[in-house]
């Protein structure tokens, strides 16, 4: 390409670029950047954690002024759609400093999972550490590949700890209740299982069932890969999930609920075969919300603040192909896209600050790739 040439796209671009954000309900400030950032959590003092997918976990200013990498994490097996995951903390994190991870785990062989561990974050003078870390939950089986491990973890006020497990792009998992893989998972916070779970009894009536450690951590079967989850204001849990080619999902969650995965969905499979579309088994959950063309989401949040006017209730999903935000309203129990917001990169994480501003994690790779954004509503 001329210099020339290569000139005129330039000015294109920017020009494309700056008339896009413009157009933006927010401002966008870049804070700094991370190499392949996946997820962040805030800190009663309004500081965050935020994980890198090749194992580092870094604390971070709100001024983006970062911490040596904290001491005490697992060897986390990075690849393809592994890495280090998730990070949340214990809804008592002010007493008891307990910080939860989530992970790819290498197992014997080449197979692979997800874990969750969780360890007591100490912090000196110049170096913080996870203490006495343990791991409290790995996916089952470990398979092959490095994709779908979900991973995603959430507390609600009951201290339960939600855990999204992924079909490891194995499929039929996701029916099996000898698997962990492709369900919602609900564990108490130190990896056991709460005695009202669905599935707990199961083998009463399932006497093949041999295995009650998995069955009994299930809340709900049939997902493919369950990337994002939210309570909404009225308590209600929300789980956004990656489809096949099309029919990404927003899914309600309920208890002993089967949303699918693969007898049917509203996309089919990327060699072509098709899957029976969700109407036609009416059994399945069917989703809220289905996305064809896709926005391949990443994550969810519901927004509790108050800094952008109007938005409080409404649901934030992290678009990667999409490379944007969508903005969700509900209305009980039936969901609506009502806006999106592009940023023209992939968006891997959207949380929020105790102040109410709208932080953003890019999914980029390379040492200072992935920028942490700060959005806050534009003066009018
Ligand atoms: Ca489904």
């Amino acid at each position: 390409m001329s210099r020339q040439l290569f000139a005129t796209f330039l000015g294109l671009f920017i020009t494309f670029f700056v008339s896009a954000q413009d157009n933006l309900p927010f401002e966008v400030e870049e804070i700094t950047r991370f190499d392949e950032p996946w997820s962040m959590a805030f800190l009663p003092d309004g500081r965050m954690l935020i994980t890198e997918k090749k194992g580092r976990l870094t604390i971070v200013t709100q001024q983006g002024d970062k911490s040596q990498p904290v001491g005490g994490l697992p060897n986390v097996d990075y690849g393809g759609q592994g890495g280090l995951g998730d990070v949340a903390l214990h809804p008592d994190f002010a007493d008891n400093r307990l910080v939860y991870i989530s992970y790819a785990e290498a197992g014997e062989g080449k197979v692979r999972g997800a874990a969750v561990a969780r360890g007591t974050l100490v912090e000196g003078e110049r170096s913080a550490q996870l203490k006495d870390l343990e791991v409290i939950w790995r996916q089952y089986p470990k398979v092959l590949g490095y994709g779908h491990y979900g991973h995603r973890l959430l507390f609600d006020n009951n201290k339960y700890l939600w855990i999204s497990s992924g079909d490891r792009q194995k499929f039929t998992p996701a029916q099996d209740m000898q698997s962990s893989m492709g369900k919602v998972l609900r564990l108490n916070d130190d990896g056991s299982v709460p005695k009202d779970n669905p599935f707990v009894n199961y083998r009463d009536e399932n006497p093949f069932v041999d295995d009650e450690a998995i069955y009994q951590q299930i809340w709900s079967v049939g997902h493919r890969n369950p990337l994002g989850m939210t309570f909404d204001l009225d308590g209600r849990l929300w789980v956004i999930e990656m489809g096949p080619a099309g029919g990404d999902e927003l899914n309600l969650i309920k208890q002993g609920a089967n949303y699918g995965y693969p007898a049917v969905s509203n996309g089919q499979h990327y060699d072509g075969r098709d899957i029976p579309n969700h109407d036609t088994q009416p059994q399945f959950a069917a989703p809220a919300i289905s996305w064809t063309p896709v926005i391949s989401p990443a994550d969810l949040m519901v927004y509790r603040g108050n800094l952008f006017a109007g938005w409080r209730g409404d649901a934030f999903a992290a678009g990667l192909s999409s490379q944007g935000i969508v903005r969700i309203k509900f209305d009980g129990e039936s969901a609506t896209e009502v806006e999106r917001y592009g940023m023209g990169v992939r968006i891997r994480k959207v949380t929020e600050s105790p102040d109410g501003a709208i932080w953003v994690l890019e999914d980029e790779r390379g040492e200072s790739m992935g920028r942490l954004l700060k959005l806050t509503p534009r003066p009018r």
